[in-house]
């Protein structure tokens, strides 16, 4: 089965998260991605947090599946002569380095444009151009702090705090790619390749827009009822950590189970969604909630959400976190257990829908990878494993036209 981003050749001069994250996306979907690395090294993840001495760290193989590696010293005078000839076949270029690297290396915007007019060039900073920190190189917690996920993150008495989620990361990733199809959506009619910028800060910001929502509800009402400190605590002029807050229109928390002493994720998320008070009064044993005036409007249980939780956590107290989830999802609540990795490595459903994968790598044997979170009815989507450090270097060569010896040579001028 042919696939639907096959013919379409993305130089991919990425690394570490951000970058990665995005064309293994396109390399999934059928794009020819060519990993650039520097001779030697490669990208720095292949040594990175390693688990087996000499052998590429999953923290490499689980972003740059179904790529080529081709090594390149784009400094010296022959590398950039093989990149230019790259270019002038390829139909994007793919960068996360810190501020003017690709400008230094000879390649701006202007120079590649010339060379081929078609050329999408998609870069990730972490600022975004023109910005007053646009000269700062980033790494994912500095960009959930400037995006304004850090200071609405975690708990009122506590300091600003981090997702484990690559907000910073793989989040701009996949908006690069977004951009990046976009613009060849856009060649489709013009002709013409663009320039795609995205910047760590922004992206992480957009999955904040909700609490730029409440900043501006805040500074007018003064208070933001969804929120913990809402009615009985106090608000300052800036949007709080909201704790376990539900965030939204439902009121939510996560509540302890049976084993929660000596499981720290022996928990569920329980929502109290507005129209299914009546079935959550019948789940936990409380029908007598469902008509009392004291209850039975959102309005009404407002002030005393944390005693009804905590009622819950009484019902929970017997149940563990799958039972108790077996018997809710009965009644149609909302809810999930806390899973941990080891219970998400291991789960049925998302090995069978490949959400899991397992895939076989050359020198560590198999290892687990999260596989493509877009399922398609047309396309199932494979996972081969990531290529070692220039596997595919003279086959690229050989495929711009350079004579066995010639690759020789560059060989051993550490050029490649
Ligand atoms: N051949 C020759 N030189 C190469 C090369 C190659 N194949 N690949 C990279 N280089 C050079 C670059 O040209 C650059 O050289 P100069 O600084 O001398 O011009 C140098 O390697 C270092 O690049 P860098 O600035 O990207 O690397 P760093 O380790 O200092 O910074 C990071 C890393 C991530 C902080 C920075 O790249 C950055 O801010 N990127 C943008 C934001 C981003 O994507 N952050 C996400 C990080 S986690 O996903």
């Amino acid at each position: 089965m042919s696939k639907p981003l096959e013919g379409i050749k993305i130089i991919d001069f990425t690394h570490v998260q951000a970058g990665p994250a995005c064309t293994q996306l396109l390399a999934w979907f059928g794009a020819d991605v060519i990993k650039v690395e520097r001779p030697g090294a490669g990208d720095v993840t292949r040594s990175q947090l390693r688990d087996i001495p000499g052998v590429d760290a999953l923290y490499f193989t689980m972003l740059n599946s179904n790529k080529r590696s081709l090594t390149l010293d784009t400094k010296k005078p022959e590398g950039k002569e093989i990149l230019t000839k790259l270019i002038k076949e390829s139909d994007v270029l793919v960068e996360n380095f810190g501020p003017g690297a690709l400008d230094r290396m000879g390649f701006t915007w202007e120079h590649i444009k010339e060379m081929n007019p078609g050329m999408i060039v998609a870069s990730v900073k972490g600022f975004s151009d023109g910005h007053h920190y646009e000269d700062l190189k980033v790494y994912e917690n500095v960009a959930q702090c400037a995006g304004g996920a850090a200071s609405t993150t975690g708990f009122d008495d506590g300091p600003p705090t981090v997702s484990a989620a690559a907000l910073g990361d793989s989040n701009t990733g996949m908006h690069l790619a977004i951009g990046i199809l976009t613009a060849l959506r856009a060649r489709d009619t013009t002709g013409k390749g663009q320039k795609v910028a995205v910047s760590m800060q922004d992206s992480v910001l957009n999955l904040c827009r909700v609490k730029l929502r409440d900043q501006q509800r805040l500074d007018r009402v003064g208070y933001l009822e969804e929120y913990p400190q809402y009615p009985h605590g106090s608000f300052s002029d800036v949007v709080p950590r909201g704790g376990n807050a539900g965030g939204g229109g439902q009121p939510g928390w996560v509540l302890k189970c049976k084993g929660w002493e000596t499981d720290p994720n022996a928990y569920i998320y329980f929502t109290i969604q507005g129209h299914a008070w009546a079935p959550i009064c019948k789940a936990i044993g409380k029908e007598e909630w469902i008509d009392d005036p004291a209850y039975m409007t959102a309005g009404a249980r407002q002030d005393k959400i944390f005693a009804i939780f905590g009622t819950i956590e009484e019902w929970l107290k017997d149940k563990t976190k799958f039972e108790a989830v077996d018997i809710l999802r009965k009644f149609d609540i909302p809810c999930s257990p806390v899973l941990t990795m080891k219970e998400i490595a291991n789960d049925p459903s998302l090995r069978a829908s490949g959400t899991i994968a397992e895939v076989q790598h050359k020198e560590r044997g198999t290892y687990l990878t999260v596989g493509s979170p877009i399922k398609f009815s047309d396309m199932k989507v494979e996972i081969t494993g990531s290529p070692l450090l220039g596997e595919h270097t003279d086959e690229v060569l050989e495929g711009l036209g350079y004579s066995s010896q010639q690759i020789a040579a560059l060989h051993e001028q550490n050029v490649v």
